[in-house]
């Protein structure tokens, strides 16, 4: 009657953590056993991620385990999606990989689709149509480094095969490549060889959940670690996001509140008609055969970058504080315009936008955390409507799960405004997804349903219900601004 440990490192774009699981007592606990800064640098001319940097933080926070006198784990690893890393012949990377702000795609969409239409390439592989993906990235790649390259890992498989020696392609990740072919379940070859890539350049496909291996002898030599297996997780952050997600029936959709805010539904059979195709949504694959039919809004993102300018002065719950004593909804604006994806200055930006569409300038911190939190909750409940429009059955309950799921004026602003019921949380719901994942492979739990009640056993969740009070006026003159944006007359 031995313990299970399980280990989730989870990265995201800004930070890094590795959370130690069991389950006791018929509950999941989680401790957070390793904490670690990430960010892209610019070196060599470009934005990259220093990955040798993770491996380190990966190793150290083992060891943390280990001095628990904790002797075997499992892990998993999920990261963000559509980097890739570069390995030459001996097993080595060519250069620290590029990250998905850099500029370089900035023209790639219109280039590679000027020849290729814009639908052919949808209509394969269900993928929305965002200039990071690795498509792109691969498209804009220096030649003769493609070809030097023997391999194309994903960041999370590139960390699994630097710790254990075994490469393979994780499928929930790779599908953000917009590569995958929807309907063979494989590479396409047509998109390969668009952007000259050779189909045995990706290592090769796996679902998640399978063993990837134990971790090599010389990294116990340098560090003091546990004996680690290495399962091929959901190694897409928002993969792990949904499995982590305690949400049942058919009428809910999620969104995973992180850098990124992700909002969509579980689907059995992709959506990649023509309504998901204007509407850009997504059908990024899920674990066990599922797709996530989501939408990507720009997220918390705003909010970090202003909260760094602002020399972290404030926490994020001193900016939620003073954003609740501002008027709501002075200003509007599009947060997934292009413009606030990588600016010099996000507070100059947002207070730019607002002078150029005659609005209320923020100035305050107060007043600009107002700002993205009241648009990021309008976004949200325009994009709650479009979901159940696209995918034809009502939404009645919105699970929003991270870091996101904690800043209860957003949850109480966009149950309001959507109409909807509002369940907030887990917090943790990226890290623990990567852990249901490993649980359900060694068996220790059934299925992700059996997975996602013990997530609603384990954690407080907390329900937000829409205000009847709430004008109905401003989602829709919200909507016929957006309108006007994107129709470029403002
Ligand atoms: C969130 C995320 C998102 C991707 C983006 C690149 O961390 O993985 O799902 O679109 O990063």
């Amino acid at each position: 009657n031995t313990m299970h440990y399980y280990v989730a490192v989870d990265i995201g774009a800004s930070s890094g953590r590795l959370i130690l699981a069991s389950v006791e007592e018929g509950k999941l606990h989680l401790e957070e056993a390793h904490r670690f800064k990430n960010g892209f640098e610019h070196v060599e001319g470009h934005d990259r991620w220093q990955v040798d940097h993770l491996i380190c933080e990966v190793l150290e926070g083992l060891s943390k385990i280990k001095a628990r006198g904790i002797n075997h784990v499992n892990l998993g690893i999920d990261t963000w999606a559509v980097d890739y890393v570069l390995i030459d012949e001996a097993g080595n990377k060519l250069h620290d990989p590029i990250a998905y702000r850099d500029s370089r795609t900035n023209q790639a969409i219109a280039n590679l689709t000027s020849a290729l239409p814009k639908e052919y390439i949808y209509e394969k592989t269900g993928i929305q149509f965002q200039a990071f993906n690795t498509l792109y990235q691969l498209y804009t790649e220096d030649k003769n480094d493609l070809k030097r390259a023997d391999k194309i890992m994903m960041i999370p498989d590139y960390l699994g095969y630097v710790l254990t020696g075994n490469a393979v392609t994780e499928v929930t990740n790779a599908s953000t490549t917009q590569m995958l072919n929807l309907r063979q379940g494989l590479f396409d070859k047509d998109l390969m060889a668009e952007v000259d890539v050779d189909a045995d350049q990706f290592p090769h496909l796996v679902e998640a959940g399978t063993l990837l291996g134990s971790v090599r002898r010389k990294w116990h030599k340098q560090y003091d670690i546990p004996e680690t297996d290495v399962i091929t997780t959901a190694t897409h952050d928002t993969a792990s996001a949904v499995v982590g997600t305690p949400g049942f029936g058919e009428n809910w959709a999620f969104l995973s509140s992180g850098t990124w805010s992700l909002l969509g539904a579980e689907l059995n059979t992709p959506e990649n008609g023509l309504a998901a195709f204007k509407e850009n949504y997504t059908n990024e694959w899920g674990a066990y055969g599922t797709y996530r039919f989501l939408k990507n809004i720009m997220g918390l993102w705003i909010i970090q970058k202003v909260k760094a300018e602002l020399n972290d002065q404030y926490s994020f719950a001193d900016l939620a504080d003073l954003a609740q004593q501002e008027p709501a909804f002075r200003t509007f604006i599009d947060v997934n315009d292009l413009r606030f994806q990588n600016p010099d200055s996000m507070i100059k930006e947002l207070q730019a936008y607002a002078k150029e569409t005659d609005q209320f300038v923020p100035t305050t911190p107060g007043a600009l955390a107002r700002v993205i939190y009241d648009n990021l909750s309008l976004y949200y409940a325009d994009s709650v409507q479009k979901l159940a429009q696209i995918v034809g059955h009502p939404i009645t309950t919105l699970n929003i799960v991270g870091g996101g799921s904690n800043v209860a004026l957003m949850n109480q602003m966009t149950a309001d405004l959507a109409g909807i019921t509002v369940v907030a949380g887990p917090g943790e719901a990226t890290a623990i997804g990567n852990i249901m994942v490993q649980m359900i492979a060694t068996g220790q739990v059934k299925d992700v349903v059996a997975g996602r009640h013990l997530i609603e056993d384990s954690f407080d969740l907390k329900t937000f219900q829409p205000d009847a009070k709430q004008d109905p006026h401003v989602l829709a003159n919200y909507q016929a601004f957006l309108a006007r944006q994107l129709k470029g007359d403002d």
